[in-house]
């Protein structure tokens, strides 16, 4: 075990440090801000729904687990437009600095190195403050568990934005044209109970694809996690330290 990790152990698990979420996108290579969540909705031009605070989820199957609280868009026309088979980036800091805090813990980068990051889309048929996220039926584009070594000290998704780098995902290539809803999601397993953090985006998807995911690849949120599954029922530092064999909640990816 690195040293540093036994010197932060005692801070995660007795304290609820940092968090924070998706702060900023890049689509298709252009820059759209985030909803501020401490400042006043006048005046904020985001494609992203409001969330309340810098606070994770504490249950899979919390009532506002589709979009973050009862988020709605601050301008509800407003999609960043992106071809089918381009990049989107999702830009996460942390936003909490405490007077006195280890030095390696006043880094800007997002706070947390344990666990996977899965990411859903799910269409809107029209303008996409209409969807009702929780009646939604979403598609999984992409999810990074673990790529290699053990549950505390191996590599996994979030390792990338623990040293600050943006979560960078393709959208798949033949999706049909329309507005989407993104929905990035971060579920960090070092804590008891674990932490889910998700924030919802408005996309407008161009291209010529023609494919939509079938049945199979549906869920909605609530609904699509329990508590039970094996990628959730995590007991990071008194069972399941040694593991290699991550499992990835939700439905299978699709991948277009
Ligand atoms: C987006 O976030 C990144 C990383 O925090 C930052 O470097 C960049 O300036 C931000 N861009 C905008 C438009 O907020
Ligand atoms: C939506 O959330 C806000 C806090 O973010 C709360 O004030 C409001 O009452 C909520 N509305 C509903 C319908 O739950
Ligand atoms: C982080 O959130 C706080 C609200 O607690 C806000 O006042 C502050 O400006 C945010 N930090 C940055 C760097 O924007
Ligand atoms: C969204 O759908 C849920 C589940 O059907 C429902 O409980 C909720 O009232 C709906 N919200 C709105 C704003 O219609
Ligand atoms: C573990 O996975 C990461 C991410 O794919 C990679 O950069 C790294 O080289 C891998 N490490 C080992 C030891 O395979
Ligand atoms: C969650 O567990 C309940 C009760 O065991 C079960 O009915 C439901 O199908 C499960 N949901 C998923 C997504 O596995
Ligand atoms: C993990 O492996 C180390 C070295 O083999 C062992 O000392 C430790 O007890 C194991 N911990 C758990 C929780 O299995
Ligand atoms: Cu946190």
């Amino acid at each position: 075990m690195k040293a540093s990790v036994i010197a932060l152990m005692g801070i995660f698990i007795t304290g609820a440090y940092s968090h924070s979420g998706v702060w900023n996108y890049t689509v298709d290579g252009e820059q759209y801000p985030g909803y501020r969540w401490w400042d006043a909705d006048a005046g904020q031009v985001t494609i992203q729904r409001k969330w309340p605070s810098r606070n994770p989820l504490f249950t899979p199957t919390d009532q506002w687990s589709a979009c973050n609280n009862n988020g709605t868009a601050t301008i509800p026309s407003y999609h960043a437009p992106i071809e089918a088979g381009s990049l989107i980036s999702a830009h996460y800091e942390k936003n909490f600095s405490i007077p006195g805090e280890k030095a390696e813990l006043q880094q800007e980068n997002w706070p947390h190195e344990w666990g996977p990051m899965l990411a859903y889309m799910t269409p809107c048929n029209g303008p996409c403050d209409q969807v009702n996220a929780t009646e939604a039926l979403w598609f999984k584009i992409e999810e990074r568990g673990l790529y290699n070594g053990t549950f505390v000290d191996g590599v996994w998704g979030m390792t990338a934005l623990y040293n600050g780098e943006p979560w960078r995902l393709t959208i798949p290539a033949t999706l049909e044209p329309g507005n989407y809803l993104i929905r990035h999601e971060l579920i960090v397993i070092h804590t008891l109970p674990i932490q889910y953090y998700m924030e919802c985006a408005q996309l407008k998807v161009t291209g010529s694809g023609s494919n939509l995911p079938g049945p199979e690849y549906l869920v909605s949120f609530p609904g699509a996690y329990n508590a039970s599954d094996p990628g959730l029922d995590i007991q990071l530092w008194t069972r399941d330290y040694n593991r290699t064999d991550y499992i990835t909640p939700g439905p299978p990816v699709w991948k277009g």
